[in-house]
């Protein structure tokens, strides 16, 4: 099984699957393909069915769209628990990770995940306040039902597809809930996260629409 990501400092959709993977400790090997130099896109094209990363190969079979790798992981490997296993609790991890995958846009694109930056106060809270207020009830309310550390106690599917957003509060500094927080905190102690964090920090790539100097010289 191979899985197709882009740069760990930046590729948040890569990083979903590959804690699955890490984390529930399931054989893979692992090709990066950038998203920065020169032809970089067309590269992506080439290699993947949609021009984008994450991509998980099996034998023939070749799946792109990060729900659909995951939901693929825990179908082949349904010892492994990799989304919750009470049918309620299953039902609303699906929903809270199929919101993450269509929502959030604000926070998305005024934030992205830069693993190595530290931009403290960069992000203006009017344009991604809403999507944060999203976040503390919808997380909250998971974590309040579970008592954590992880959305459902235990770490499952639902916590690596808010992975993500975990690194971007912490890069720039976004002021959220001490349950959040904490929350936050647990994703960041995970084996498989700190991994994914270590590899990135190494990194030295820019890929220049993912920055935030970027983003606010677009914007004025
Ligand atoms: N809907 C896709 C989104 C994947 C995605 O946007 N990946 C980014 C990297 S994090 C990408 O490939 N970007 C290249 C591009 O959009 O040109 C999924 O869920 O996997």
């Amino acid at each position: 099984m191979k899985l197709l990501i882009g740069n760990k400092n930046y590729s948040s959709w890569s990083l979903r699957p590959w804690l699955v993977l890490k984390h529930f400790d399931i054989a893979f090997e692992e090709e990066m393909l950038l998203l920065n130099g020169e032809n970089w896109k067309q590269k992506l094209l080439e290699a993947t069915p949609t021009g984008c990363v994450p991509v998980l190969a099996d034998g023939e079979l070749v799946i792109a769209e990060t729900i659909a790798i995951i939901e693929y992981l825990a179908e082949r490997f349904p010892g492994k628990a990799i989304w919750p296993v009470d049918i309620s609790e299953r039902a609303q991890a699906r929903s809270a990770a199929a919101e993450m995958h269509a929502g959030f846009n604000a926070l998305r694109n005024a934030a992205p995940m830069n693993l190595r930056a530290s931009h403290p106060g960069r992000v203006p809270m009017d344009t991604i306040g809403a999507d944060i207020a999203r976040l503390e009830t919808l997380l909250g309310g998971l974590l309040e039902q579970s008592g954590g550390p992880f959305l459902f106690g235990a770490f499952t599917a639902a916590d690596a597809m808010f992975a993500p957003i975990a690194a971007r509060v912490k890069t720039y500094q976004i002021p959220v809930s001490s349950c959040l927080g904490d929350y936050f905190d647990a994703i960041f102690a995970l084996k498989a996260f700190k991994a994914w964090l270590g590899d990135a920090l190494e990194e030295t790539w820019i890929v220049e629409q993912d920055e935030i100097d970027f983003i606010e010289s677009e914007t004025e």
